[in-house]
């Protein structure tokens, strides 16, 4: 085909790279795992009405109730998908970035509820995760290139998740799951 066909052809591929389509179809993924971030397909504005500790600047991706969100490592490096708890700053003392560490939350971030941690690797919680990744308990929790991870969002609610390698160079993102 013409090129000019091509490129539009390739547009509308990316326009349905959206959360909670975007599984079969399009890119067959919702976020990218780039060299030190996170790309979703569309980004949203953290309105001000959103908890302390949600980074505004990180890449922010709202979905439904019930939506799955489907990450790729599209990078040529190991990443990781961690959701960060209120253990997070202990966490930050084992990666080493508790100092000087402008991007984390006076307030600690906190899940909507017990029981909606999630990580790659699907560790119990945030501790256990940075530690296997450490240990290489079970891979631990790093994704290969070329390969996903997924993960459906029961909970309305705020959640922020970083890559362990990557948080200091500011591997972080935030998912806004909607009450609808
Ligand atoms: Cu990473």
């Amino acid at each position: 085909m013409k090129r000019r066909e091509f490129l539009a052809t390739g547009a509308a591929t990316l326009g349905t790279a959206i959360a909670g389509c975007a599984s079969g179809e399009g890119l067959g993924y919702d976020i990218a795992m780039v060299s030190n971030a996170f790309v979703p397909g569309n980004t949203s504005p953290v309105p001000e009405d959103a908890p302390e500790w949600v980074p505004s600047e990180d890449p922010t991706l709202e979905v439904r109730i019930g939506d799955t969100i489907i990450w790729e490592n599209t990078d040529s490096r190991i990443h990781t998908v961690t959701a960060a708890t209120v253990d997070h700053e202990e966490a930050e003392a084992m990666l080493g970035t508790d100092e000087g560490d402008e991007g984390h939350h006076e307030t600690g971030p906190t899940l909507p509820s017990a029981g909606t941690f999630f990580a790659s690797g699907d560790f119990d919680d945030e501790l256990t995760a940075v530690e296997s990744f450490f240990e290489n308990v079970s891979g631990g929790g790093a994704i290969p290139p070329g390969k996903q991870y997924a993960h459906t969002f029961h909970t309305p609610g705020w959640y922020h998740y970083y890559c362990i390698p990557h948080e200091t160079a500011g591997m972080m993102g935030n998912v806004h799951v909607l009450d609808v």
